[in-house]
């Protein structure tokens, strides 16, 4: 079965969880206003974000693929966590290779998030490490090479009934690189893509070229 969907991870009191929805729809709603045009291929990711961006977009649409539309003019994603720089990590969810192909692909990649994925460092709200999607046989050598390398503890994601791993859409694994310091991100993001038997990872750096966070106060915050 495949991990993605709702990946809300952080389970608040009800009064904070509402807020969180209103705001992942205020993000979803300012990204749509302002960046969807008629005739634009779009690309959309997954999360419970993105569906209220799905939601508000015209309904007049058709499915489509990367054969028949190689290029995107507009990705919209939610993420996990986004830091200053506007780097993020994905994956929280179980979705990042689709994901990264689609954001690398597109002319333009706006991220919508709601306030508790706004963060100055990567880690400092989303504790539970970045996700490294890795072919099923390489997972324990892969997990070996990066807390050799980079430190930090490495799990193999489990599905929530521990009846096995998490596999991916890709029909992949995922281990969670729970990191101990701040990195050169995007030194690290290549360095672990070039590890043997990493698929991808969850850092997107350098792609995001706007984020829209809905905020508690019911305004939006751009960066
Ligand atoms: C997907 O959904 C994942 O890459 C990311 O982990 C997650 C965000 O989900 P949500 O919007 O539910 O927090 O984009």
């Amino acid at each position: 079965s495949t991990s993605c969907g709702d990946s809300s991870s952080i389970c608040p009191a009800p009064s904070t969880m509402s807020k969180a929805e209103e705001a992942k729809k205020l993000a979803g709603r300012a990204a749509v206003e302002n960046h969807v045009r008629n005739n634009q291929v779009l690309g959309i990711g997954s999360g419970s974000t993105i569906v209220h961006a799905k939601n508000s977009e015209n309904p007049c649409h058709e499915l489509s693929d990367l054969d028949r539309h190689p290029e995107i003019d507009l990705a919209i994603d939610g993420a996990d966590e986004v830091d200053a720089d506007l780097n993020l990590i994905k994956g929280g969810g179980g979705c990042l290779t689709q994901e990264k192909i689609v954001a690398g692909y597109a002319s333009r990649f706006i991220v919508i998030a709601d306030f508790r994925k706004d963060s100055k460092n990567l880690g400092d709200q989303w504790h539970k490490g970045i996700p490294i999607e890795v072919i099923p046989m390489a997972y324990v050598p892969v997990s070996r090479a990066v807390s050799q390398k980079f430190g930090g503890v490495v799990e193999l994601r489990m599905a929530v009934n521990k009846a096995g791993p998490v596999v991916t859409d890709n029909g992949n694994f995922i281990l969670d690189w729970k990191f101990d310091r701040v990195h050169k991100w995007s030194e690290v993001n290549t360095a672990i893509k070039m590890i043997p038997g990493v698929v991808d990872t969850g850092l997107f750096i350098n792609m995001a070229e706007r984020v829209y966070f809905g905020m508690q106060d019911g305004s939006v915050n751009m960066r």
